[in-house]
Parts: structure tokens; C-alpha cells; sequence
């Protein structure tokens, strides 16, 4: 058996969240443990799709999440959210609506530097060019993790590594 929790992935566009999130979920379903992974796709496309890039529409944008993410975890599932969420105070909202003892924040931690070198779709380009005048880390604060459960640094290790991570420290935690 298995208990509910959120691993909420922070960091900035192009650190490697989802990627990381997918790799995790995919050896936790081989364990056979129910899972649930929010992302961009299925939560900026639908129920988020009134919600743009302002301060208060990213603020509102965590806040469903949170909500979202503590119903998954009300039916045991294990949670994996992917979204920048750039605000100190919105993850730690999020923490309070999901519980202290279900919630583990992970940072995932790449200098702005390789994420812009990464660009997989040419965002930080238009960013820097003018064209997003928001985005986050070149208009728009990223506010780091003070005291995440775990860093990953994406520029110093593989996938593998990271994920393998994130699954000791569920196994340590004792919700796997
Ligand atoms: C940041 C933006 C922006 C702006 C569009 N700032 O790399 P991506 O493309 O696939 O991931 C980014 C995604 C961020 O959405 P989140 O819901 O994770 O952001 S937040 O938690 O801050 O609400 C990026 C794309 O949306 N994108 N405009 N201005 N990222």
C-alpha cells in the first residue's frame, strides 16, 4: 500500500519538471502505485484556460492546482504537479491546503543560462526579443525554495538520478 501526497516540481521554463515528473510517474505506476500528474497540458487547456501569465492569474492558476491536487490526494492517489509556480507565498499555500506531512516540494534547480540554451520552444527568444514581456525569469521573478524537501540540480545529473531522487525520498518518508 501506499499513502496520498503531492510532489509539487518548481523551477523554471525548461529545468526539466516535466520530464522529471513523467520519469517518476512512470516508475511509480510500474510499482504499481496510483498516480496523477498535473501539467500545462491538462490543466492550462481546461480548467485554467481563463488564466494568462499576470501576477494574480499565476497566483490563480497555483490556487486551483492546490485545490485540484488535494482532491487527488483525498483518494490516496500520488500527485505530481508541474508548473513553474514561481511565488514563495503560493507554494506555500498550496503546502497548507494539501497538509505539511503529504506535501514535498521539489526544486528544480538550472542556472536561467542553460534553461535559454535549452529553449525547446523558442519562448526565451521571443522573451528576450520583447515579444513576452512577462516571462518568467527574464520580466517575471522566480522566487527559489528556501527549504524544498529535495534540489535537483538538472544541469549536474541525469533523469535517471534525479528520479531515482525523488523515490528514496518517498521511500524515506514512508509514503511508498
Ligand atoms: C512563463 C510562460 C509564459 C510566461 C507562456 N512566463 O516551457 P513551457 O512554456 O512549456 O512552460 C511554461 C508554461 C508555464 O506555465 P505554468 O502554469 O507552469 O506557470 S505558472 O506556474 O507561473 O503559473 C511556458 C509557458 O507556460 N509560458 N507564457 N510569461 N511561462
Amino acid at each position: 500500500g501506499h499513502k496520498g501526497a503531492v510532489i509539487w516540481f518548481t523551477g523554471l521554463s525548461g529545468s526539466g519538471k516535466s520530464t522529471l515528473a513523467n520519469r517518476v510517474e512512470s516508475l511509480l505506476f510500474a510499482s504499481g502505485i496510483r498516480t496523477y500528474l498535473l501539467d500545462g497540458d491538462n490543466i492550462r487547456s481546461g480548467l485554467n484556460r481563463d488564466l494568462g501569465f499576470s501576477e494574480a492569474d499565476r497566483k490563480e492558476n497555483i490556487r486551483r492546482i492546490s485545490e485540484v491536487a488535494g482532491l487527488f490526494v483525498d483518494s490516496n492517489a500520488i500527485v505530481l504537479t508541474a508548473f513553474i509556480s514561481p511565488f514563495k507565498e503560493d507554494r506555500a499555500a498550496a503546502r497548507t491546503r494539501v497538509g505539511n506531512h503529504e506535501f514535498f516540494e521539489i526544486y528544480v534547480k538550472c542556472p536561467l543560462s542553460v534553461c535559454e540554451s535549452r529553449d525547446p520552444k523558442g519562448l526565451y527568444k521571443k522573451a528576450r526579443k520583447g515579444e513576452i514581456k512577462n516571462f518568467t525569469g527574464i520580466g517575471s521573478a522566480y522566487e527559489a525554495p528556501e527549504s524544498p524537501e529535495l534540489v535537483i540540480d538538472t544541469s549536474e545529473e541525469t533523469v535517471e538520478e534525479s528520479a531515482q531522487k525523488v523515490i528514496r525520498l518517498l521511500e524515506k518518508s514512508g509514503i511508498i
